[in-house]
């Protein structure tokens, strides 16, 4: 049975933030959330950590959201025998920046990847390198998209200065982005050709990994990043049988495929006997694509804004153990998988930057309602929004200019309705704090919160056909993504 967790959510702790702004004061009162609750789990009780995602996949792609034709049964289950959200955020309208903010819990500008395809910075201070140190085999299974390379997925070369191994992943069968029917992986630099549909292979990877560890009693974080549905889009015959007669055939088909991959990673967990100790985390990188009407749900926008459509993604927490099934309003977002982490695992503060932009969730893991100390800041291109509990300031191009709207989330899911003249303190205080935000992020990505004061490694956003390194297997990798020429470029990350 589900039970629901009490909802509207509006910050009783909005009042102090909104009071500084100064950086400084910002970056004080966000430095003191995490650290707050430090307890230690004893080494025989830590659970294993899973943090699994889909790349492209709407809120409204899940059965459990009311696709009318997609059906996601072990989806389903999952978010039936967990924490489902109703309201879980990609910290980034595109692929990159989430996947940066999973790894350091702060909104992806600060840390290099202000759009796809960018590098993240090697002084960022990195879940999975936390976990190794507190004694986790750590593995990444799929796209990894965090090294500076665009273009198709393409095998990530040992060479590469910012391939997985280099922010704390002993193990990786990875690829620099995107990934289809039959791919081409690195095993930590070694190419290896699959056969077969991409998420059934990477689950098949991650659980060898996983069955290691457990055979050894170790703990472990595995973070599975799968490489549908995003173009190209290419299903099992038999994944999109259902959908011939759509347009969306393969594309729906890639989410069969994900699912199936999700029930045989469960299924994996159960017949090792570690599901009860082990926490699940799924979400998708950023909101649906417009090819398929029901991608959003009925949100506002798609991938690549700040509307809803880009942002709000399927999000569910499993972890039998400790977890009792419940469905939750309380907005959270892939910057809190990490403090939600130091939280549960009481990791030492010298193992995340000072500043996150996520908080702990945990006591939704209790049945209870986490309390924000500030809202949950976004920042796109030249966008900025801020979601406290139901309300949502979001800036259009010019936020100079006090081009602001805000939005009352719940009684206007899709946005429709400017509350900007209607309430102007809210407004006015969420716009205080989120201008303390910006200037607070455009410090850190000056390289700021690092000890040698500006950033080391030159940034990196380029197309892997393009870098010498590459050269060798241009050839091979061209025929193995089936690379469009320049000019039929893939628009997406
Ligand atoms: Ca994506």
């Amino acid at each position: 049975m589900m039970e629901p967790i009490v909802a509207g959510f509006r910050s009783k702790l909005l009042a102090i933030i909104v009071t500084c702004s100064a950086v400084a004061s910002l970056t004080t009162a966000l430095a003191g959330v995490v650290s707050a609750k430090e307890r230690p789990v004893s080494e025989k009780k830590r659970p294993n950590i899973i943090l699994v995602m889909a790349d492209d996949q709407g809120w409204g792609q899940v059965g459990y959201n009311g696709h009318p034709l997609l059906k996601t049964p072990h989806l389903d289950a999952m978010a039936s025998n967990g924490i489902r959200f109703n309201r879980f955020y990609a910290a980034g309208p595109v692929c990159s920046p989430t996947r940066a903010s999973v790894l350091t819990g702060r909104t992806h500008v600060r840390t290099g990847v202000p759009s796809h395809g960018h590098n993240l910075c090697l002084q960022e201070k990195t879940l999975s390198q936390a976990l190794k140190d507190h004694g986790y085999q750590t593995g990444h299974f799929g796209k990894w998209h965090l090294n500076g390379l665009r273009g198709p997925g393409v095998p990530i070369l040992k060479t590469d200065a910012n391939h997985p191994g280099k922010y704390g992943f002993t193990e990786w069968v990875s690829v620099t982005n995107f990934f289809d029917l039959d791919p081409l992986m690195s095993r930590q630099g070694k190419f290896e050709q699959f056969y077969g549909d991409s998420s059934d292979i990477t689950v098949i990877e991650a659980l060898k990994f996983i069955e290691e560890q457990a055979t050894a009693e170790k703990p472990f974080l595995a973070v599975i990043w799968y490489g549908s549905p995003h173009n190209p889009q290419r299903a099992l015959k038999e994944d999109r049988r259902e959908f011939n007669n759509t347009k969306v055939a393969d594309h729906l088909g890639e989410i069969v495929g994900i699912d199936r991959s999700v029930g045989r990673l469960r299924k994996g967990l159960r017949d090792l006997e570690i599901e009860k100790n082990t926490l699940v985390w799924y979400c998708s990188d950023n909101g649906g694509l417009n090819l398929d009407p029901d991608s959003v749900g009925g949100l506002r926008g798609h991938k690549g804004s700040l509307w809803e459509g880009g942002i709000r993604v399927p999000g569910i927490i499993e972890w039998p153990g400790r977890i009792a099934p419940a469905t939750t309003d309380f907005p959270a977002s892939t910057m809190d998988i990490f403090p939600t982490l130091i939280d549960l695992l009481g990791l030492p503060r010298e193992s995340h930057m000072e500043i996150l932009d996520g908080e702990s969730i945990q006591p939704l893991f209790d049945g209870e309602t986490p309390s924000r100390t500030h809202g949950i800041p976004f920042r796109y291109k030249d966008q900025a929004a801020m979601i406290d509990g139901n309300f949502k300031l979001l800036s259009g191009p010019n936020r100079d200019s006090g081009d602001w709207a805000l939005y009352d989330l719940k009684s206007d899911p899709d946005e429709s309705s400017d509350l900007s003249q209607k309430m102007p303190g809210l407004l006015a205080r969420m716009i205080t704090e989120a201008e303390a935000m910006v200037r607070s992020v455009e410090a850190s990505r000056a390289g700021k919160d690092y000890p040698e004061g500006e950033v080391v490694q030159p940034p990196r956003n380029a197309f892997w056909r393009d870098i010498p390194e590459y050269k060798p297997y241009l050839e091979k990798f061209t025929e193995a993504t089936k690379v469009p020429r320049p000019a039929e470029k893939s628009k997406s990350p």
